[in-house]
């Protein structure tokens, strides 16, 4: 399928037609439950979308007996890998038939473009639940080399109830990222989507009883954090958690674990990831464009956003302003515009957590170069402009604190020693890239970042094959390739004496 040729017209269209789902979806239904709601608003508008049930402690109960009798009756878990692997691959194909559909969704919840979401978010989504699906039956288990006379089996079996709490910045991605090797791996999951974006994963999970999986496999409990989330986390039936989230919730993951029953926790949470370029990168405009694209795309609410630059002293004035020219192309719009550059920031609260980083640096000297002002468009003033700040102290707030919005840090540094030591210098360690023409700097600062991806000559390079998560604050376990199945399975010593 090529990229959308949807006019704003036709995707406003479809999004007046959308379907929103309000309910959780538990054991192949969508269920009544609880007696909490919550607002969903579009941010681009301002505008009411829907008022989504808050599954709550009750509806995390239902949602996991539900999760674990399917997962007990083995009709998916024992079902074998050539039975899942054909229902994943049909899932995935009912993803990409409905993926006008899905991408509307996000972007009505969440603000982004709605042509990201087409052009690039499902078609992601669907290539990882066939990357899995096909992967599940090539994976072979060990036989150890025990003493004659004995036979040791290495066994990977599925963990049981997986729960997954994951953010708005990619709604339809995150639950892929998560569900799809999960579930190939045969596990039955519970998945709270973010309150800011319920909808798409409550329609992914009714595509997925369409597709033949068996009901209770995948539940969806919208709900708050504090309400549905910490009811998951803290619950003694699941037994695998993966959040993708701030690094102050995936704190609490934790502690819920050792609150509860041990569960094992992987997290991905946030990031403050450099961007270091080099005088002797190779062509200084189209890495400029590499740094446009890892801070403005999806209005910069991208963990592994490149927030900050370190530029060598020598090329950082004409480097500066070849990125503050490349604004032009990321102003922002209506998310249903194709025309636009940008789309909306998720929430009001959100946009102003953004807008007191501008601030901050405002006040705190930094140079603004261009952008930094918060706009309104029609109701709603969920919007950013592309922002740069230059000479930003190491030391501020927005050199250090992930601001999940559109706005880059940009410091300036006189030796390759000082750069490494502003990359390092973070709570963080998701991603880095690095700019250079010279083959020997790539290697050594490959190893000299500590960073879960280092891109050389491009900026936030991930794909289905290589795995995503990152070092320090930002978390651990990986998502993605064949390694995220690891978080999902056991390995069980099966032991004959004959
Ligand atoms: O994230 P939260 P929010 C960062 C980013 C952003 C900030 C706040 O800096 O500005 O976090 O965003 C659930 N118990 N990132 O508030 O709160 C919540 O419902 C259990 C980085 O959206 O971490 C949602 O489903 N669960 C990031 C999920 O956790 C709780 C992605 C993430 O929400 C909970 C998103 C609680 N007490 C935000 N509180 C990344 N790095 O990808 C919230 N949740």
């Amino acid at each position: 399928k090529g990229p959308s040729v949807r006019t704003h017209q036709d995707w406003t269209e479809l999004a007046a037609k959308a379907t929103l789902h309000t309910r959780p979806f538990i054991g192949g239904l969508f269920v009544e439950s609880g007696d909490a709601a919550f607002e969903n608003r579009n941010p681009a508008t301002g505008g009411l979308l829907s008022e989504v049930a808050d599954a709550g402690q009750e509806g995390v109960d239902a949602a996991v007996r539900a999760a674990r009798s399917t997962y007990d009756a083995g009709v998916w878990s024992q079902a074998g890998v050539a039975f899942r692997r054909e229902r994943l691959l049909r899932f995935a194909d009912l993803l990409d038939e409905h993926s006008a559909e899905l991408a509307v969704l996000d972007s009505l919840d969440m603000g982004k473009r709605v042509v990201d979401a087409y052009d690039l978010d499902l078609p992601f989504s669907v290539s990882l639940f066939r990357y899995y699906a096909e992967a599940i039956d090539k994976i072979n288990d060990e036989v150890a080399p025990t003493p004659p006379g004995t036979l040791g089996l290495i066994r990977r079996v599925p963990l049981g109830v997986v729960g997954a709490v994951i953010p708005w910045n990619y709604p339809v991605d995150m639950l892929a990222w998560k569900v799809a090797p999960a579930m190939a791996a045969g596990n039955c999951v519970v998945l709270k989507p973010a309150e800011q974006s319920p909808s798409s994963a409550l329609r992914m999970a009714e595509l997925a009883v369409e597709a033949g999986i068996p009901e209770g496999v995948l539940n969806v409990v919208p709900g708050l954090g504090e309400t549905t989330g910490r009811a998951l986390g803290l619950h003694p039936d699941v037994d695998v958690l993966a959040f993708t989230g701030s690094t102050e919730v995936g704190r609490l993951f934790l502690q819920y674990a050792g609150q509860s029953n041990l569960k094992q926790v992987w997290l991905e949470c946030g990031g403050k990831s450099p961007h270091l370029v080099f005088a002797d990168a190779e062509d200084l405009a189209a890495t400029a464009r590499q740094t446009a694209f890892g801070i403005w795309f999806n209005q910069g609410a991208v963990c592994s956003a490149h927030s900050r630059v370190l530029v060598e002293r020598s090329v950082h004035e004409e480097f500066v302003s070849l990125v503050a020219a490349e604004a032009a192309a990321y102003q922002p719009g209506d998310p249903l515009d194709p025309a636009a550059g940008m789309g909306a920031i998720v929430s009001r609260e959100q946009t102003d957590q953004v807008m007191q980083f501008v601030d901050g640096a405002r006040a705190a000297g930094a140079r603004l170069l261009t952008g930094g002002e918060r706009l309104t468009r029609g109701d709603s003033d969920c919007y950013v402009q592309p922002t740069v700040f230059d000479d930003v102290d190491p030391t501020s707030a927005l050199a250090r604190e992930e601001v999940f919005g559109p706005v880059l840090a940009v410091t300036p540094f006189d030796s390759e020693e000082e750069a490494v030591r502003l990359a390092n210098d973070s709570a963080y360690g998701l991603a880095a890239s690095i700019a250079t023409g010279s083959l020997s700097r790539a290697h050594r600062l490959t190893e000299q970042v500590h960073a879960g991806t280092v891109t050389v000559n491009g900026v936030d390079a991930f794909s289905a094959w290589t795995p995503f998560g990152g070092f320090k604050g930002s978390g651990f376990g990986r998502d993605l390739s064949l390694h995220a199945l690891d978080k999902y399975v056991g390995l069980k010593t099966v032991w004959i004496n004959h």
